[in-house]
């Protein structure tokens, strides 16, 4: 087991970040402190990631936390009621009690309302509108998406100490703002790999709870690859009892039960968060051909595999068993999931011709459409015939002009947003097959620009894919989505031109003391002025 990484104090980062300091003086937003009048609490200026589309000074200075607060939610909405629920929780870390969570309309002064409805129609379905004054606040949304990130984004603008039990700073306040917020794009993804190494239940709500604070709304979980099958299959189970039985390295894997992976929906479906499965085929498929042998072309099954090379497995496309063990999977995983995708992989075939490898995606597809999901593949499907409905998702640097012709397409650049990548040649983990992905590359980037000849509304959005063959623990994980993953979302969220990298890194280094109250352990760049 490697320990968590070392890294620079926080005297070391601001030292080496003097310059940036300097340039970072005009961001006044992160040192400018409005008085209030009752006391001399400082109330910090709001710092939201991702950058709303506008935020806007409210009425007075500040909204104090007073010991009589209650969030009050509409009276038929259970969704919104648990919202309201967990951001009683959230603030009774800071009171001596969580606030009540009452139902009916909005009646008085202290108060936190979530609304449903009204005007806000035109924000769509994850649109939001957050009004907090001296007197009270208000979220409203026309759904509960957009309730939930309304939340969020108050979350953001309450001291980092909230989010630490135990820390109870008094009073906590609430700078007076008028945000009117909604999305870029609908797909604000990650992706993560449980198969070169698994993440149990628990690590994966703990990623979970990490991508809502930044919006994100899928998370597609890589479930097989050669080195293991995470995900139990009633109807054939030496999937997971051999399949899933060890990991990268030879550790002894895991995997999921049918419960387990159901209760993982539903943790993340509460955080506006969809599952979206991968089974990887017809690559990438040792550990199944591993564990049947009549799924190999020779009859004969390989031994499992615990290295990380690519491109030597394929599932035997000429056989009928194929197909049979096809439609089982994608039914029991269908079954469980109750987001419209199922994610079918296709990527670095190399064992197949063109010809066998196109009529097998094709094949695949069809199995997902019956089935009821639409499907999702990795680029390389795009020289295929593929259904309006199927989603290209791009990853390649060099994948060229066959993209042009994918109808909808999640942009997954290695070279941009490929969170396993290295930040430097010194990165004790990850990959760099992409190149060294700094916190910047991560960011600066326009998704409508990325490649020639797509269509502007053929794109979904983004995802932010972390591939584990060097990802041990989940300090690991942490360390590599940490600070990169909430560009990530804010590219896929916020409108280009209200993003440029200045901005962003101070609003980045204002996220130090949330993390460290959250015990993230991020990797703390010395290139942004982290505060402290
Ligand atoms: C590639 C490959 C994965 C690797 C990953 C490592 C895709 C789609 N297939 O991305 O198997 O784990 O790179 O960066």
């Amino acid at each position: 087991m490697r320990t968590r990484h070392t890294l620079p104090s926080a005297a070391t980062v601001l030292r080496r970040s003097a310059p940036l300091l300097v340039f970072l003086g005009g961001a006044a937003l992160l040192t400018a402190a409005a008085r209030n009048v009752q006391d001399d609490t400082p109330v910090r200026a709001p710092v939201v990631i991702p950058k709303p589309v506008s935020m806007e000074a409210g009425a007075g200075a500040a909204f104090t936390l007073g010991p009589d607060v209650r969030v009050v939610v509409p009276a038929d909405d259970a969704e919104v009621e648990r919202v309201g629920r967990a951001l009683a929780a959230l603030l009774g870390r800071a009171l001596e009690a969580p606030p009540l969570v009452e139902a009916g309309p909005a009646s008085g002064r202290g108060q936190i309302t979530l609304e449903l409805g009204g005007s806000h129609a035109d924000l769509g379905d994850e649109g939001y509108e957050l009004n907090v004054s001296s007197d009270d606040v208000r979220v409203r949304a026309a759904r509960p998406a957009g309730i939930f990130y309304g939340v969020q984004t108050l979350r953001q603008l309450l001291p980092a100490a909230v989010e630490h039990r135990g820390l109870r700073p008094q009073p906590m306040k609430i700078p007076a703002v008028r945000v009117v917020d909604s999305p870029r794009f609908p797909w604000r993804g990650a992706m993560l790999d449980v198969s070169r190494h698994f993440f149990g239940p628990a690590e994966v709500r703990r990623y979970v709870d990490l991508l809502a604070l930044y919006k994100i709304n899928r998370l597609h979980l890589h479930l097989s690859d050669d080195q293991g099958w995470r995900i139990e299959i009633a109807s054939w189970p030496n999937l997971t009892t051999h399949g899933g039985s060890t990991a990268v390295g030879g550790g002894p894997g895991g995997f999921y039960t049918q419960a387990e992976y159901r209760e993982l929906v539903a943790y993340a479906a509460e955080r506006f968060i969809t599952i979206v499965p991968e089974i990887d085929m017809p690559g990438h498929t040792n550990a199944a051909l591993a564990s049947y042998p009549e799924l190999n072309c020779d009859g004969a099954a390989p031994p499992l595999y615990s290295g990380i090379d690519v491109g030597f497995s394929s599932l035997c496309v000429d056989k009928d068993v194929t197909y049979r063990f096809i439609d089982d999977v994608v039914g029991e995983i269908a079954a469980l999931t109750p987001g419209q995708w199922f994610h079918l992989g296709g990527d670095e075939v190399k064992t197949l011709t063109p010809q066998q490898y196109a009529t097998f995606v094709e094949r695949v597809q069809e199995i997902v459409r019956r089935h009821g999901k639409e499907a999702i593949g990795w680029d390389e499907i795009a020289a295929s015939t593929l259904d309006p409905s199927t989603i290209v998702q791009h990853w390649r640097p060099e994948a060229g002009e066959e993209l042009s012709r994918a109808r909808r397409l999640i942009l997954s650049p290695a070279s941009r947003v490929y969170l396993d990548m290295k930040y430097h040649a010194g990165t004790p983990i990850g990959l760099n097959w992409a190149g060294n992905v700094g916190v910047e590359e991560s960011y600066a980037w326009d998704p409508s620009d990325l490649l020639e000849g797509v269509a502007r509304d053929a794109v979904l959005g983004v995802e932010a894919p972390l591939w584990s063959e060097t990802l041990v623990t989940m300090d690991d994980v942490e360390f590599m989505a940490f600070p990169r993953l909430p560009g990530v979302a804010e590219v896929g969220w916020s409108p280009e031109a209200a993003r440029g990298w200045p901005d962003y890194a101070a609003r980045l280094a204002a996220q130090a003391p949330r993390w460290s109250a959250l015990g993230i352990n991020a990797y703390w760049a010395p290139e942004i002025a982290w505060e402290r």
